[in-house]
């Protein structure tokens, strides 16, 4: 069963339109305008087609085949729509169109009597993947796999101090698109306690994704077939030092909270990068200075830093090991240091028997491959503990992404996403 390339390449084109920073890359947040945009064009797609379209006080969205038969196993093939800050065109909208692309070829053969599957079939787009708005990752996943609940709904801000509750609320002044019968978002009240997902009704959960790393473009390889997904700790500090004129200062009497930081980050830099395994990596993406003025020394400094790996150990093990130089760095210097446990996700073997199935596939198909590991997190990570759970990579040129260089061959971007309809019909017997 070939899916058309031309409809999943022209899909990505469009949806790529759908950015508040043309030009400057793809910038697309869960619950706004845009990302109504975009929902919009795949709502349509999905009626069009004749699909059931379910979406769920998160707003994560469920795609049904027309053809679904009510109490048969599902098969569910997504991943996200939002991105992070001035990011790629594909990170997560991919695997939405790759789903999209074999529900629409499903429907075709279907309607032709030339497939008759044993299962349903359903895309999932889970919301908020990026934690764009509110720093936690996979956060729609996150409640649908019960990790979150009503707490978070109100424990989770966004940088003007917005709950992700007030948020959800207020997707009532977000307007509905006069082409879809159906409304965009679930604008009841915000109950979460339909949500968690009913593991019992899935069979299989997919997720096309572009690799967002070099191992793929670097090797000359054009799929990846993922075993483990790595796990993650994000973990806040706050630097407060003493505020004080740029020059009448002398240097040894200061408290500066920016050179605090910056020793601290270095130190833990060089730790991580100085591991044998080379595998871990550590980052410090955000930070914010006050009063970020040239002419005072900074007196508070708030960063994130995230520390990834696929082993637990080592996660645990440099989280602590950067806690401490960060509180060590402040005790010499004489500063506070507070510090925040934001998020965590542990890290995700993949089902065995999918991983073991695909790679006999593209053997058979010849496609050059390899078995690996995604130092990206998925929201295929959430549902991998309860069902079985398969990733495929596209290779990312020049191992870029999460920037507006992100980017991957057309024709590898064509030949993963017929390996995800291979796969799926494989699934739907
Ligand atoms: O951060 C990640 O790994 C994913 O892109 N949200
Ligand atoms: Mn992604
Ligand atoms: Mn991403």
């Amino acid at each position: 069963m070939k899916i058309n390339e031309q409809r999943l390449l022209g899909n990505l084109h469009e949806l790529r339109k759908f950015t508040t920073t043309p030009g400057e890359g793809v910038t697309r947040f869960s619950y706004t305008p845009m990302d109504a945009k975009a929902r919009a064009y795949i709502i349509k797609r999905a009626e069009a087609a004749g699909c059931s379209v379910a979406i769920d006080a998160l707003q994560n969205i469920r795609i049904g085949l027309g053809a679904n038969v009510p109490g048969r196993p599902i098969v569910l093939a997504g991943s996200h729509i939002d991105t992070v800050q001035n990011g790629g065109w594909l990170d997560g909208i991919y695997g939405v169109c790759g789903a999209l692309e074999v529900m629409e070829t499903l429907t075709e053969e279907i309607g032709r009597g030339t497939f008759v599957p044993s299962c349903n079939y359903e895309v999932i787009l889970f919301a908020e993947e990026e934690g764009s708005n509110f720093g936690s990752t996979m956060t729609g996943s996150k409640f649908l796999a019960g990790k979150y609940g009503e707490a978070e709904l109100d424990s989770l801000k966004d940088g003007a101090g917005n709950t992700l509750r007030q948020r959800l609320a207020a997707l009532a002044d977000i307007p509905d698109a006069p082409e879809c019968a159906l409304p965009l978002y679930n604008r009841g009240d915000v109950d979460v306690s339909e949500v968690p997902l009913d593991f019992g009704t899935i069979k299989t959960m997919l997720e096309l994704h572009i690799e967002q790393g070099p191992v793929l473009d670097r090797e000359g390889l054009s799929m990846g077939i993922v075993d483990n997904i790595f796990g993650m700790r994000v973990v806040e500090f706050t630097l407060s030092g003493l505020g004080n004129h740029a020059g009448a200062s002398p240097m040894s009497e200061r408290a500066d909270a920016l050179c605090a930081a910056a020793e601290a980050i270095t130190e833990c830099e060089s730790i991580v990068r100085s591991d044998e395994d080379h595998r871990t990596v550590v980052t410090f993406g955000h930070i914010e200075m006050l009063p970020n003025q040239s002419n005072v020394i900074p007196e508070t400094v708030h960063l994130t830093m995230e520390v990834r790996d696929r082993d637990k150990a080592k996660i645990d093990g440099y989280t602590q090991i950067c806690i401490d130089t960060f509180r060590s760095v402040c005790e010499e210097r004489g500063l506070e240091c507070s510090i925040h446990e934001h998020s965590s996700s542990v890290p995700i073997v993949l089902s065995r028997r999918l991983v073991g199935e695909m790679t006999r596939r593209a053997e058979d198909h010849q496609i050059n491959f390899k078995v690996m590991d995604s130092g990206a997190v998925h929201d295929a990570c959430m549902l991998a503990e309860h069902v079985d759970t398969g990733m495929i990579f596209a290779p990312s040129i020049n191992g870029r992404s999460h920037v507006p260089e992100e980017d991957t061959d057309e024709a590898d971007l064509v030949s993963a996403a017929q390996f995800l309809m291979d796969t799926v019909l494989e699934e739907l017997k």
